[in-house]
């Protein structure tokens, strides 16, 4: 694949016009990385869609650079969105690339850092609310319905025609479809984005598709319990979400691939968060971890199979969150300049086996 982005790249796949300008921030291509330490674990063939490679860091640009392309074409001039962050991050790049004004509306107080200093030196104008994603999408709604704003969260079908191309990419790398892909699930667009991704290969490629398996938040699990909840909570702040837009896309991709929709505690994504880091080299943002903890759960519970190719999503790019990442316990001391001093702490750390 070129480096021009996902519209030049899966043009033919897009529902684009001469008019649609070509927007690009290199967004695609990312890459599949083979797990080490998760395969051996679970005899299993793992790969990692690494996600947090885009050029916002998170997946999301994947269908931002569509919706953001296709507003543009319709002459709109501003667009919204509410967002747990990586929505709101990737629509401030998009725009401005676009030459559109964007509004951003933000639970306060639940966005991890990292995304609030993108949306904000992209230059968005950030609206923080008292309530929570699913109060801000509704506001999100009313604001496109009542002025000429185009809503750019994933009820714009825009945003899943772009987010399909990463099935696209699993299968041309694979050179098949894996037989399970795992993934987090928020407000459920890219579940079904996905889906949507697999079906439309499977159709022309004649390729097989894969079990889809979800992993929500134990606090934040309407799709398990199948039912909304109302005060969502979770410290993966990416799918604390009560109420998924994309309920029945979702609902979808797990009946009609065989699939599942299950919980992980936030204990679980902490320690898989951890274990990707230390034993596979790969720092994720903790909703990410969602399917990775999904994995290991199964695994556990032994519930899974031995011998199957499953492709794990990691949405998002660890260095979005590091007051998660360093809220375990991270202590720094500072050491005198000195050799003698240096080489001591270094003997110290040797009982690991560093000199
Ligand atoms: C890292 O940014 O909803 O199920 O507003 O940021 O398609 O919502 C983010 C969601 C997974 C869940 N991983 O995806 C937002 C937002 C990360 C995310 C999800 C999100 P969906």
């Amino acid at each position: 694949m070129s480096a021009h982005g996902v519209l030049e790249h899966y043009q033919q796949y897009l529902p684009l016009t001469e008019k649609t300008p070509r927007l690009s921030l290199g967004e695609g291509n990312t890459p599949l990385v083979r797990s080490t330490a998760l395969s051996q674990e679970t005899a299993c063939e793992i790969y990692f869609k690494l996600e947090g490679c885009n050029p916002t860091g998170s997946f999301k640009d994947r269908g931002m650079v569509v919706a953001m392309a296709k507003a543009a074409e319709s002459g709109a001039r501003a667009v919204v969105c509410a967002s747990t962050g990586n929505t709101s991050a990737s629509a401030a790049a998009y725009a401005t690339r676009a030459g559109l004004t964007c509004a951003v509306l933000i639970p306060s107080g639940q966005i991890a850092r990292g995304k609030l200093a993108q949306a904000y030196v992209y230059g968005a104008k950030i609206l923080a609310i008292d309530g929570n994603f699913d109060r801000a999408l509704e506001l999100t709604r009313e604001l496109g319905e009542q002025f000429n704003l185009a809503i750019v969260n994933s009820i714009n079908p825009h945003r899943l025609e772009g987010q399909k191309t990463a099935a696209f990419e699993i299968v041309d790398e694979l050179g098949r479809a894996p037989d399970i892909l795992a993934l987090p699930v928020g407000n459920a667009g890219n579940i079904t984005a996905y889906w949507k991704g697999f079906i439309e290969y499977a159709n022309l490629k004649k390729s097989a598709r894969p079990k889809m398996w979800g992993f929500q938040a134990e606090g934040a699990a309407p799709l398990v319990s199948g039912k909304p909840v109302a005060e969502p909570h979770t410290v993966a702040t990416a799918i604390k979400i009560g109420n998924p837009a994309s309920w029945s896309g979702a609902v979808r991709a797990r009946d009609e691939s065989g699939g599942e929709i299950s919980a992980v505690s936030d204990d679980e994504i902490r320690a898989a968060h951890a274990y990707l880091a230390a034993r596979e080299g790969i720092f994720v943002e903790p909703a990410s971890a969602a399917s990775v903890a999904g994995i290991l759960k199964k695994q556990r519970a032994g519930k899974l199979e031995r011998g199957q190719t499953i492709v794990c999503v990691l949405t998002g790019n660890g260095l979005k969150d590091i007051d998660f990442a360093l809220a375990s316990g991270f202590r720094i001391e500072t050491l005198p300049a000195e050799t003698d001093t240096i080489v001591r702490a270094l003997e110290l750390f040797s009982e690991n086996k560093f000199l």
